[in-house]
């Protein structure tokens, strides 16, 4: 016997910028490491987002805006001719069936290793702090490597660079980007106070942490528009080694001042990333409210935990990150009401088709 349709306000369609969402559903951006020569989209890459365009919003795997921003073995670029073509079969597949996708840019900064940066130099960072955290080099996990401080003028580039990989993304065809913010990523290592440890106008106070994401937004929007911008963070995550004294004042701060950017959405990753919810307290109804545009939310939200959310207004759309990897027709599933596929974690990063575009649907239900 089926299940009955859900009527949920998970599937009522949501006006994103220029976007027209057939639901509340978005996929999270899922790092799979399956990049190839020149890290370019693979070719399973275009099934695999095309597999998943009933989403209301594709977010994409974190991509790299230049050469030094990678972190890991084989995630893809949006810096190079190569690539972006690479990601126009993408685009093109999830247009076909009618999606609508977005990619998210991403430097590492200090998360990486110095096998994968240009010329086996040091990653950069606000600050010569080495991230105790590990990244995924040669088939296995290794330590990161101590970062060198950036300079001051070395930041217009990096501000430059994301600019140029928004323009990119257009030429690939993507409906808009979402900035990186999170994590402990670069532009998460500029604005906590436990990894930037600047004295120029970067560093210091919160008005100084916050201006190369302010700078990075502000750069992207002027490139692409806002209406095509989002950006995502991650207030109290410990992702990758990341620590701040007071995550509270630094996000209100951030989300006060980028509403006059005006940027479509927040992204925003509640708890610790891929882990608990109630890692550290935090008032995330009071960010919802502080923020002018659109909220995602997510991290470990169930269909009952999102309909509530949607329901009182603490989201406006909610994104799912390992349940997409294993389940393409998510949205029908929750729809349905249908058991889930059980994510393979041996199969998350790297890799071929397994456990990547050969998750099983559903079969159509008889009329
Ligand atoms: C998992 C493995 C490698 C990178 C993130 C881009 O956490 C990532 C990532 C996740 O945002």
């Amino acid at each position: 016997m089926a299940t009955p349709a859900s009527s949920g306000k998970l599937f009522e369609p949501f006006r994103l910028g220029g976007m027209k969402l057939p639901n509340r559903i978005v996929m999270a951006p899922l790092t799979r490491n399956r990049a190839v020569a020149g890290n370019v989209p693979g070719p399973l890459a275009a099934t695999y987002y095309a597999q998943r365009a009933s989403a209301g919003l594709l977010i994409t795997e974190a991509s790299q805006i230049m050469p030094e921003g990678q972190g890991y073995e084989a995630t893809p670029g949006i810096h190079s001719k190569e690539q972006i073509a690479g990601w126009r079969t993408v685009t093109d597949a999830v247009h076909a069936k009618g999606g609508r996708i977005v990619i998210q840019l991403w430097h590492v900064g200090r998360v990486s290793h110095v096998s994968l940066q240009p010329g086996g130099r040091a990653p950069v960072a606000p600050s010569a702090i080495a991230a105790k955290t590990k990244t995924w080099v040669g088939g296995q996990f290794v330590e990161t490597s101590t970062p060198r401080a950036l300079r001051t003028e070395e930041l217009p580039g990096i501000v430059a660079a994301y600019r140029q990989a928004a323009a990119n993304a257009i030429a690939a065809g993507f409906d808009g980007v979402e900035v990186h913010a999170a994590n402990g990523y670069l532009l998460d290592q500029f604005l906590r106070d436990g990894t930037n440890q600047r004295s120029d106008e970067y560093g210091g106070s919160l008005e100084n942490r916050v201006r190369l994401t302010l700078e990075v937004l502000a750069a992207v929007i002027d490139e692409i528009g806002r209406e095509r911008t989002g950006i995502r963070i991650s207030p109290v995550s410990p992702a990758n080694d990341i620590v701040d004294s007071d995550p509270a004042a630094l996000f209100g701060h951030l989300v006060a001042r980028m509403n006059t950017l005006a940027p479509a959405f927040l992204h925003v990753i509640e708890g610790a990333t891929g882990g608990p919810r109630d890692n550290a307290p935090f008032d995330w109804t009071a960010l919802r409210r502080a923020f002018k545009g659109a909220y995602v939310a997510n991290n470990g939200y169930t269909p009952a935990l999102a309909e509530a959310a949607l329901a009182e207004g603490r989201a406006d759309l909610v994104a799912f990150g390992k349940a997409y990897i294993a389940n393409p027709d998510l949205v029908e599933r929750l729809r349905r009401g249908a058991p889930l596929n059980p994510p393979d974690q041996t199969t998350f990063y790297g890799g071929g088709a397994k456990g990547y575009t050969d998750y099983p649907v559903l079969q159509p239900q008889p009329a």
